[in-house]
């Protein structure tokens, strides 16, 4: 029996949740609830797809992205534990962690009163030396009126854990240029672009250049404003004080080779994380969750 057969007997719910072959042959779990589907890969623990009924797709996804082993999947909401952006100390390892490269696999489905899937990892031989710590992390995946992705790192080595993290959520566009965010008005943010100056404004965030930007102690929703498309995507969020906001803009589009030139157009990130000095410490024993809770109306 293959292993998606496996799946299905042991996880599948009638048509709520079916495992199938999905791009690259990567394994994925096909949600469907009365209020929409979502698509959630094992490879990252990484949600590909959220479309509420009646609605376009709220997640982007590239025309570009790898889906293969060991490689990080270009849109949807990747995984990025235990560290977020460069490692702190060694630069050579992969940006962003190494769970959004790992094979998770998965724990548990359930459709009592919404349609959820949880998937995990734990430390094997193939966490990198660089992080030597026992630990399970297992994200759950919950359709109902919103999308709820909640990821839970769980210490169970003796020593304390200090790990950042993100739900890194490309968010789909009708263009970049004529969309503003609210809800961050006013916070102070960490400038990626302008040698990490600490800055604030008080107007909504609106595209016209590369933005990249790590916003400190808020823990408010964040509101994307798409009149193209006349509706408006919400990001709430529990268990984190930071949250990232990033375009890349035409040149940073044009230097990945898994995002195409014009694509930075149709897409924003807004990013669910512990960062700076959000960075997070877990107790031996003791666990933490960041949840990101997505839902789209009509503006
Ligand atoms: O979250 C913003 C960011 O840190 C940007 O600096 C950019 O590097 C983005 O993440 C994507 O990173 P990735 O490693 O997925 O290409």
């Amino acid at each position: 029996m293959s292993s998606i057969q496996t799946l299905n007997e042991k996880f599948g719910i009638n048509s709520a949740i079916t495992f199938c072959e999905g791009p690259g042959g990567l394994t994925v779990a096909e949600m469907q609830s009365p209020f929409g589907s979502a698509k959630v890969a094992q490879h990252g623990g990484q949600v590909l797809e959220y479309t509420p009924t009646d609605q376009r797709p709220v997640l982007w996804l590239s025309d570009r992205a790898a889906f293969a082993p060991g490689k990080a999947i270009r849109g949807g909401i990747p995984v990025c534990w235990p560290w977020f952006g460069p490692h702190p100390e060694d630069s050579k390892l992969p940006a962003h962690g190494f769970a959004r490269n790992a094979l998770w696999d998965v724990i548990s489905t359930n459709s009592d009163d919404s349609i959820s899937i949880t998937l995990g990892l734990k430390q094997s031989e193939q966490t990198p030396s660089a992080w030597p710590h026992s630990f399970e992390l297992s994200i759950q995946v919950s359709l109902a009126s919103s999308l709820e992705v909640a990821l839970t790192a769980r210490n169970t080595g003796a020593l304390p854990m200090t790990c950042s993290a993100a739900l890194h959520s490309y968010f789909a566009m009708s263009n970049i240029s004529n969309i503003r965010i609210t809800g961050l008005e006013g916070t102070e943010y960490r400038d990626q672009l302008d040698c990490d100056k600490i800055k604030s404004d008080k107007s909504p965030i609106t595209f016209d250049r590369e933005v990249d930007r790590v916003y400190h102690d808020t823990t408010g929703e964040c509101l994307v404003e798409d009149p193209g498309w006349n509706r408006s995507i919400r990001i709430a969020k529990a268990g984190s004080r930071s949250t990232v906001v990033w375009n890349p803009w035409i040149a940073k589009a044009a230097r990945m080779e898994d995002f195409g030139d014009e694509e930075y157009r149709a897409m924003v990130c807004v990013e669910t994380t512990n960062a700076d000095d959000d960075t997070i410490t877990i107790p031996p024993g003791e666990k933490h969750t960041l949840t990101a809770i997505i839902s789209s109306s009509s503006a």
